[in-house]
């Protein structure tokens, strides 16, 4: 029995990854997360230069999810290829995760990212809290293909592209990527939304808006990773994102279509082994279900349904 797959060339000893944004900061909490069974890391979104972020309040709980408006906060690509030890040290693969806010600023991180000893570069067209970056280009299929081009004529390593689910059909966005080259698609980044404290009569959060995580969004996710694998003519890896929490939720991405499935909101409330048990529920449900390789599941639910 084996949960081990290959990601754009990458070999994991399972499908799950650490989520951008997620314990994900220094290469200690990686290191922690890496001794958890965890198949690979996103690093936190790393720019052009240092960044402070958005003003707090930045995180709330909400009913089944987390609303993030952190802003990207980093201390920029110089800095990160200084402090970086390598994933040898890290112990599982490591995905470094960067923004900018044109092509070329794109392209000159990614030149920037060869120093450094990693499996891939996830590039994020799609945080929903900052002016002129991430959703704001991504929502934009010309954008993210001529992005995806640029970075992939700098980089050594393979680039994933994280879309946005703030739009009306993401199917032309993963095409998109996938016309500029893109060995994987991350779908979907947090769905925009809002809370409102209805004493004080004001929004909570300092930037109003935030990005929304967790179970509530697991099945929007899970939709838009059907559509994208359903896609005639579209044939590039995806990796689920978006409220997966238990070994059910894994199989259910990989049954749509995922070849890997990125966890994040789960590890704030499952707590930082939620890989080991996670590996533990993925052995236990394919023993249980008599599935000798998870690989073979992948795309079962495809144009099925009653
Ligand atoms: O930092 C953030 O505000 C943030 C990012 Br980079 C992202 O990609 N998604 C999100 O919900 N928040």
């Amino acid at each position: 029995m084996t949960t081990r797959i290959e990601l754009a060339g990458i070999e994991m000893k399972n499908p799950m990854l650490l989520a951008s944004g997620i314990l994900d900061e220094t290469p200690a909490t990686l290191k922690r997360m890496a001794r958890n069974e965890v198949g690979a890391v996103v690093t936190k979104s790393i720019g052009p230069v240092p960044r402070d972020g958005n003003v707090s309040p930045v995180l709330l709980e909400v009913p089944s999810g987390l609303l993030n408006s952190m802003g990207l906060p980093n201390p920029g690509i110089d800095d990160f290829v200084e402090e970086f030890p390598g994933q040898q040290e890290i112990g599982v693969p490591v995905v470094l995760s960067i923004f900018a806010g044109t092509a070329k600023e794109f392209a000159s991180i990614a030149k920037e990212t060869t120093k450094v000893d990693i499996s891939a570069i996830e590039l994020n067209l799609s945080c929903p809290n900052a002016t002129g970056l991430g959703q704001e280009i991504g929502q934009d299929p010309e954008r993210i293909t001529d992005i995806t081009k640029q970075v992939k004529a700098e980089s050594n390593v393979p680039v994933f592209v994280k879309l946005t689910p703030n739009i009306t059909d993401i199917r032309p966005l993963a095409m998109a990527a996938q016309d500029g080259g893109a060995d994987a698609i991350v779908a979907i980044n947090t769905l925009k939304g809002m809370a409102i404290d209805a004493r004080a009569r004001m929004p909570i959060l300092g930037n109003k808006f935030g990005g929304l995580s967790g179970p509530a969004i697991k099945p929007v996710a899970l939709r838009m990773v059907y559509e994208i694998c359903s896609q005639e003519g579209f044939d590039t890896p995806v990796i689920g994102c978006g409220g997966a929490s238990t070994a059910v939720d894994i199989i259910e991405f990989i049954l749509a279509g995922a070849t890997a499935v990125e966890v994040g909101t789960a590890v704030y409330d499952r707590g930082v082994e939620v890989f080991k048990k996670l590996q533990f529920e993925l052995d236990t449900f394919l023993e249980e279900e008599g599935i000798e390789d998870i690989n073979t599941l992948r795309g079962q639910a495809l144009g099925g349904g009653n």
